[in-house]
């Protein structure tokens, strides 16, 4: 049918309808995304993270681009969608190390709840691989987790892998949440993650599986392999959003 026929036989107010209905159709979609997730009908907000403030402006230049760098932007970061009622876990919580005397700083400060990354606010894990590990004290249904391991310069933290797992040892039941280890020097597997520049914003990660569902697990295992400016390893704060599973 050509198009001029077609005009003819539908007309402008079928037109309209047409239009309007792609409009709905947007809309309504929309609302659906923004405002429901997995399969529970259950209405999503605006995971809320309180922010530090900068401690620097500007895109970093002295760390070059790389297929396995995310783009650094300093636009706002969109929000991640979460079911209500998200507190953040780790606040106060024990926190152990593989080391376990820091060259800097205590390890409360990971879960201290101040994260604003000057002097006296992070602390300083010896070189190479090393891992931080949270006790969120009884199992729970996690379904994001933010972190800042150094913002006081823009910096990219090496390997870093975040696990979860019902055992303190992580030997059995380990899911990992997140790893960016893309040549496995590390030694934990491959991983998919980009690499990612830090700044007052952190790393916010999204530790739901492809159908939306949390994780579940009482402890969060951090691991870091030095960074761009160094082979040392460090936190300001890590905090985990969630509730006690049922
Ligand atoms: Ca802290
Ligand atoms: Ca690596």
């Amino acid at each position: 049918m050509s198009q001029s026929l077609r005009m003819g036989v539908v007309g402008w107010g079928g037109l309209f309808a047409v239009v309007w209905g792609v409009v709905i159709g947007w809309a309504g979609r929309g609302t659906l995304g923004a405002e429901s997730g997995g399969g529970s009908g259950e209405q999503l907000v605006p995971l809320e993270i309180k922010l530090p403030r900068p401690l620097f402006q500007g895109t970093p230049k002295h760390i070059k681009p790389a297929p396995t760098l995310e783009k650094y932007t300093d636009k706002p970061r969109p929000p991640l969608m979460v079911p209500p009622g998200l507190k953040n876990l780790a606040l106060k919580k024990k926190v152990t190390s593989s080391d376990s005397e820091p060259i800097v700083g205590e390890l409360a400060m990971v879960t201290d709840g101040d994260k604003e990354g000057s002097d006296g606010s992070f602390v300083e894990l010896g070189p190479g691989k090393q891992w931080v590990q949270i006790d969120l004290e009884t199992q729970a249904e996690i379904f994001a987790i933010q972190l800042w391991h150094y913002h006081a310069e823009g910096r990219v933290y090496q390997d870093v892998v975040i696990q979860v797992s019902d055992d303190p040892e992580f030997k059995t039941g380990v899911v990992t949440v997140f790893n960016n280890d893309f040549d496995n020097s590390s030694g934990m597997g491959v991983g998919k993650d980009l690499e990612y520049i830090e700044d007052y914003r952190g790393k916010l990660i999204d530790a739901r599986d492809e159908k939306g569902r949390p994780v579940r697990g009482r402890y969060v295992r951090l691991y870091s392999n030095g960074n761009t400016s160094n082979d040392l390893n460090h936190y300001v704060e890590v905090e985990v959003y969630g509730k006690p599973a049922s």
